[in-house]
């Protein structure tokens, strides 16, 4: 069976949340990232990564990296809707989803969560984070112009949507930053959603 490797609230949650989305059968298994259970001998025998989100499939073999797990899973379920059969908006949708992980989130979000990644000294915390804010706040208008009318994705649902997913819950649920209008409008959306539902409670998220 299919089963996702995740840590509550992580970026692994759009991962959990496709999954949902594109009702496909798997089993989910927690790690306590904040314990350091990641590192521990047998997470990394299964991703030498030591990162969530994981996704061994049917036949043991292990995936990693968000990108690729989202489009692998959107072409398990095409019924679904969810991975593009116009070449050019399978490129825009992985496009995008590697701006919203390398950028948004590695760049951005690792520096508002993270900051002592970036700087050694606790004094630099703040400017470090205010750094990270004005990535993900400039990185926004970028995604905002894919999801605005006439933008490459506007009405196209698809794998992008995971990532947007959690970079949004992120940005606006966990940091509380403003976001531009189609990407609240997007994250409204994704949101409301059974499959938003689910993932929330299952990772014990209030929101
Ligand atoms: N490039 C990876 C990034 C994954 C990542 O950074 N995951 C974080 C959680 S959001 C993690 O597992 N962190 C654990 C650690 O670094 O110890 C991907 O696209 O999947």
């Amino acid at each position: 069976m299919t089963t996702l490797y995740y840590a509550p609230g992580a970026c692994s949650i759009g991962i959990h949340f496709l999954l949902e989305r594109l009702g496909l059968p798997y089993e989910r298994r927690k790690v306590d990232i904040r314990s350091g259970e990641n590192r521990e001998p047998w997470f990394i025998a299964l991703n030498p990564k030591a990162k969530v989100p994981t996704l061994q499939r049917d036949d043991g073999s292990v995936l990693t990296e968000f990108p690729v797990i989202a489009q692998h899973l959107a072409g398990m379920a095409p019924e679904k809707g969810m991975l593009p059969s116009d070449p050019e908006l399978l490129l825009r949708a992985a496009e995008l989803t590697d701006y919203l992980v390398a950028t948004l989130h590695m760049q951005g979000f690792s520096r508002i969560f993270r900051p002592m990644k970036f700087a050694a000294d606790p004094a630099g915390h703040a400017a470090v984070q205010e750094q990270g804010k004005a990535i993900v706040g400039e990185g926004l208008l970028v995604v905002e112009r894919s999801l605005m009318p006439g933008g490459v994705l506007a009405s196209t649902p698809s794998f992008a949507d995971a990532a947007l997913f959690y970079v949004l819950f992120w940005a606006t649920d966990r940091v509380g930053m403003p976001v531009p209008a189609h990407c609240a409008e997007r994250y409204a959306a994704l949101k409301a959603t059974a499959a938003a539902r689910r993932v929330f409670e299952v990772e014990g998220i209030g929101k």
